[in-house]
């Protein structure tokens, strides 16, 4: 899978993809990241991304006319299955936008800044805006690292342990259950006996009944959905 991100901060970008999962994904040939510098695609000497907005008002609006040259650039060298955008008003990320956007081929990731970008951009080339929650952020460029991340830890051989993506939290709407490593007692806080005792299924009921536990004390609505 290919993933390219276009921003005007590719140094918020940087270092963000050079470790851990994400780092063996790429050295794996699995995942590659490529963060794009608008600011070239930008008009006249100072390289302008951004112009005031129409009908006023504070704050800067992104112009069509660099990201339309830079899509496109990006278009002219293969074929994109989506041009997201990463907008507070997009819709909110879950695992399951995760899953699905792992088993495409290549993605653009268009990272907002100032108060947005030109509203035709969003009616006529982008194809799905996400948001990664309800706060605001300086920019999308954290927004494009976390939907990333999420995605590129899916992909087959990013992770060490093939099976350890689907007992994360939320691959089946539950939280994970606590888990725990040696010493088995430490300052009188012990282990739960049962992980001890080598019944594996029993070990198993156990898990799913602390995720139902957990799930329904911390995030009723996820059982709900
Ligand atoms: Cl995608 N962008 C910004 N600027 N803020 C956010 C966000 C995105 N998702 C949540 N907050």
């Amino acid at each position: 899978m290919r993933i390219d991100i276009v921003t005007v901060q590719p140094g918020l970008l940087e270092g963000a993809f050079s470790h851990s999962i994400l780092k063996r994904a790429q050295d794996k040939g699995v995942a590659s990241v490529h963060v794009h510098d608008l600011r070239p695609f930008g008009s006249g000497k100072h390289f302008q991304v951004d112009d005031y907005a129409y009908g006023g008002g504070a704050g800067m609006v992104m112009r069509l006319e660099p990201l339309v040259a830079c899509i496109e650039s990006l278009q002219s060298e293969r074929t994109y299955d989506e041009v997201i955008y990463l907008t507070p008003d997009g819709e909110r990320l879950n695992q399951g936008i995760a899953n699905q956007l792992s088993l495409k081929g290549n993605l653009i990731l268009l990272c907002g800044h100032y108060k947005g970008i030109d509203h035709r951009l969003r009616e006529h080339v982008v194809t799905r805006e996400i948001s990664i929650g309800d706060y605001v952020l300086s920019g999308g460029e954290l927004a494009a690292a976390v939907l990333t991340d999420a995605i590129v830890r899916l992909l087959p051989g990013a992770m060490n342990d093939e099976t350890s993506a689907l007992s994360d939290s939320f691959q089946d709407n539950l939280l994970a259950p606590p888990v725990y490593t040696r010493p088995a007692e430490f300052r009188g806080w012990k282990v739960p006996e049962i992980l001890t005792g080598g019944d594996t299924k029993a070990i198993d009921v156990w898990r799913h009944q602390q995720s139902l536990e957990r799930t329904r004390r911390i995030r009723p609505d996820l059982l709900e959905e």
